[in-house]
């Protein structure tokens, strides 16, 4: 049986709501604890955050759909945490003009502390840039998306702000 569509209205009322300043993804509920420090200082500072998990190998719909509308729903900064061969990040900056900062997460089966994760998000090819923090630098993460809140401004596309190509 075909999956129903979303009444039109919904959507458009999706669209409409106001989201938060701050989206997080991460690629698996095994990263949530390793996320956590970005959670709590995003709540020190004050500024609206939502948490999802999206796996950029295991659902990348899921992950085409949350970056290409974050925008949209009021979202100005990205923060994408992964571990192993982590494309989140990548993949996010791919569909978005958000700036995206990248979390190179360890789990039980990263290779060389990390090295895995921190090449992933750091190679990105040239017209698609991630920023990185440290292994496991969630909280520089946040402090950096707070930093960019800071300078003000609209989303990317609002008259009189320079757009990608500039
Ligand atoms: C990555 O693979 C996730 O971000 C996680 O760090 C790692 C392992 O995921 P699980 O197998 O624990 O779900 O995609």
């Amino acid at each position: 049986m075909p999956e129903e569509s979303p009444h039109p209205l919904a959507v458009i009322e999706e669209f409409e709501a106001v989201g938060p300043l701050v989206g997080i993804l991460i690629g698996s509920e095994s990263d949530r604890d390793a996320i956590e420090p970005a959670c709590v200082e995003l709540d020190e500072r004050g500024i609206s955050w939502e948490l999802k998990v999206l796996s950029a190998h295991r659902d990348p719909r899921g992950v085409a759909e949350y970056a290409s509308t974050a925008a949209l729903r009021g979202t100005r900064v990205l923060i994408a945490g992964a571990g192993m061969a982590a494309a989140l990040p990548g993949v996010v900056a791919s569909y978005t003009d958000l700036p995206v900062i990248g979390v190179p997460l360890t789990s039980s089966k990263s290779v060389m502390g990390g090295l895995d994760a921190v090449l992933a998000i750091v190679q990105m090819p040239p017209g698609v840039p991630v920023a990185c923090v440290s292994v496991n630098g969630s909280r520089n993460a946040a402090i950096l998306a707070a930093k960019i809140l800071a300078q003000g401004g609209g989303y990317p596309g609002t008259p009189g702000r320079p757009t990608a190509e500039q």
